[in-house]
């Protein structure tokens, strides 16, 4: 699989609905697109990194700077015999695991493509059907919260994780409760607590969750196995893991319960595997996080979540919660009972792309004529 040239996009899509977390408010989507040209065969990867470098270091902008700087320099021209033959061609520059993953990302795709085999079957998938739950953003009122809860629980979604942080919190999470005793939910600080704030977090304990995901800072780990020590509910890290190594380190001081896989976080398919075997190894569950995803990326956390350790319902969920007209044919589909069917199959709208295009620059190999 040679790779001939590399286009870089910019494509800006309204949300249907705000999305706010204790970092910030998000309305409209910067969304970095790469499109893999390899010998007649176009695979397609989407940068999660945000507009700010708010949920971690990564920009729409550091994102463009190093790709087109550095990482589509390293594979150009090159004769790739896997996608991951990219891994090692990208390693001499450090962290940028967001921009790294898009390049990956979409060199996967096209390496499936060229074989003509499911993406989700390349990466060595097993499952089909993939359990979906929603991550619902901070509301200006906790009636407006519950209002969306009992929509997103009628469309059949199976676990509700709701955004907290200090003074969105204990009152929030004591409505839901006294409303749904029984369902399976979840909570994400975004890192908006510090270590002195246990015996405020040991209350969340009373409700029963499935985890609490990120509280203390997004570079810790050693801090988290102490809270985890003091609380009865799973703690799950989500920034805090960039490698398999974080995961081993994470998992041996016992800072989590649960890991939830980013695909962009990790810088790609190859690493997010290896997440996901440290993981299994050491009986951790793990489920798919999602970061606003267009259809392009959201396709590919559809085939990440088909490995068989991905026994929890993740963050991925239907087009229509987030797109009023997706940039994939057909939009993702929830079923009544929650899942996404794994098999699919999916085409890149590229004239709406078009129209949502603000920037585009194609990097050819020398003596590339496309
Ligand atoms: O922490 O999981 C997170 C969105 C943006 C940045 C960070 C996070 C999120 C979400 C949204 O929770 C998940 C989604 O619906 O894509
Ligand atoms: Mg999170």
């Amino acid at each position: 699989m040679k790779v001939d040239a590399i286009t870089l996009r910019e494509i800006r899509m309204p949300l249907v609905h705000y999305f706010e977390t204790s970092f910030g408010r998000t309305t409209e989507r910067r969304i970095l697109l790469v499109t893999a040209h390899c010998e007649g065969v176009d695979g397609w990867g989407e940068c999660t990194a945000g507009e700010h470098p708010f949920y971690n270091e990564e920009s729409v902008e550091t994102a463009w700077y190093v790709l087109s700087k550095y990482l589509v320099p390293a594979v150009l021209g090159r004769s790739l015999e896997n996608a991951r033959d990219a891994v090692p061609l990208m390693a001499q520059v450090r962290e940028h695991r967001m921009a790294k993953a898009a390049l990956e990302n979409a060199l996967w795709d096209a390496e499936a493509r060229q074989k003509s085999v499911p993406l989700w079957k390349l990466l060595g998938g097993t499952r089909r059907q993939i359990p979906c739950g929603v991550s619902i953003g901070i509301q200006e009122t906790i009636d407006k919260l519950l209002e969306k809860i009992a929509i997103e629980l009628a469309a059949g979604y199976r676990r509700i994780k709701v955004k907290v942080k200090p003074g969105w919190d204990l009152d929030v999470l004591e409505r839901i409760r006294s409303r749904w005793p029984e369902i399976t939910l979840s909570c994400d600080a975004n890192s908006a607590y510090t270590l002195d704030q246990v015996e405020h977090l040991r209350k969340f304990d009373q409700f029963k969750l499935l985890m609490i995901e990120q509280p203390l800072w997004s570079d810790d780990l050693y801090f988290h196995a102490r809270l985890q020590k003091q609380l009865a509910t799973a703690l799950c890290l989500d920034e805090s893991i960039r490698t398999a190594r974080d995961a081993d380190a994470a998992l041996e001081l016992g800072a989590c319960r649960i890991i939830n896989i980013k695909l962009g976080r990790v810088g790609g398919f190859t690493e997010a595997r290896r997440v996901h075997d440290v993981c299994q190894a050491r009986g951790i569950p793990v489920w798919c996080g999602g970061m606003l995803e267009s259809g392009v990326g959201r396709v590919h956390n559809i085939a990440m979540s088909t490995l068989a350790n991905f026994s929890l319902p993740g963050d991925v969920s239907a087009s229509k919660r987030y797109w009023k007209e997706d940039i994939i044919e057909p939009g993702v589909e929830v079923s009544r009972g929650g899942f996404i069917d794994a098999e699919t199959q999916y085409r890149v709208r590229e004239n709406v792309i078009e129209k949502v295009t603000v920037r585009k620059e194609t990097i050819k190999a020398i003596g590339c004529s496309i």
